[in-house]
């Protein structure tokens, strides 16, 4: 922790899964956190649990990460306290269909690749900036299996997760001057929202996805983000893939159904 100060976190996607996950666990762990999402609702509430639960200051921001000048005004926009952000965990992202590339839904690719690749890099792009000039600072990029790996019918989804691979190897390259650790935390299948979005709707549909084996839940990323946020200043985890025991790759699950 900085001398008398409790360090700042920012999470982006943090109204729902992995994000809401991480930002209730670096809360408990003493962060003081900035939470952001569209749904402003989402984000009163858990506003309201991390200040019933710990002592530490909260702080939400409703924008678009796909929006630059959301991003931009949000962030230049902070209290002089909020502005020395420590951890960025860029986490907001989404899958929408599951359809092979000669079906594929034109405004359903736009959203993957302006909210999983675009966002990500306007998050970055203006958070860094400050992270540079003080010469420290952790990103922590939440990519997937399937930026490891290909599946049919995601494939443009597994392109964008390649990309949040490809950036954050090149993030470590451009600011290894400026003792910024980059971190990429890969998981494989958790329930959260994810398929739900995926899928525009479906629950019935969702509930296949994690019917028949023991998925992740967002907790265990949280405890990755943790683990990676917790090691000394000259140990930076670069990679991190997360799996549930029973997934062996992007498209391979052991399924019990019984
Ligand atoms: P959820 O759908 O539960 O959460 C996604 C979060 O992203 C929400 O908080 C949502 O907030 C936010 N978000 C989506 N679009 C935007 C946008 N345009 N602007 C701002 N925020 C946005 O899914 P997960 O928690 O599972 O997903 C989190 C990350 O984890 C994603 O990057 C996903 O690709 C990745 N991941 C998920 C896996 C899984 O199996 N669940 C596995 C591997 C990686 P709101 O709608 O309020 O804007
Ligand atoms: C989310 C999990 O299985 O769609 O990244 O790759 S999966």
């Amino acid at each position: 922790m900085k001398k008398n100060m409790r360090k700042i976190a920012l999470i982006t996607g943090a109204t729902s899964g992995l994000g809401k996950a991480i930002a209730l666990r670096l809360a408990k762990e003493g962060y003081n956190v900035i939470i952001t999402g569209r749904r402003r609702g989402h984000l009163e509430e858990l506003e309201k649990e991390i200040e019933i639960k710990y002592e530490v200051k909260v702080l939400s921001l409703c924008f678009d990460v796909r929006v630059y000048d959301e991003v931009e005004k949000a962030i230049n926009d902070l209290p002089e306290e909020w502005k020395d952000i420590d951890v960025l965990v860029n986490n907001a992202g989404l899958a929408v269909g599951l359809d092979p590339i000669h079906k594929g839904v034109l405004e359903d690719w736009e959203r993957m690749i302006d909210t999983n690749v675009k966002g990500l890099l306007y998050v970055t792009r203006v958070i860094s900036p400050s992270m540079v000039a003080r010469k420290s600072g952790h990103i922590i990029n939440i990519g997937s299996i399937a930026g490891k790996d290909v599946y049919p019918n995601g494939v443009v989804y597994c392109a964008t997760k390649h990309a949040v691979d490809a950036l954050s190897k090149g993030m470590r390259m451009d600011f290894l001057p400026y003792n910024i650790k980059v971190t990429q935390i890969c998981p494989g299948a958790v329930e959260t929202e994810f398929s739900l979005v995926r899928f525009k709707g479906d629950q019935a549909r969702a509930d296949q996805v994690y019917a028949g084996f023991e998925n992740l839940v967002a907790d265990d990323i949280a405890e990755a983000v943790s683990y990676v946020v917790s090691q000394p200043a000259h140990v930076d985890i670069q990679d991190m893939l997360v799996m549930p025991t029973a997934q062996a790759s992007g498209s391979l699950v052991h399924k019990e159904i019984k």
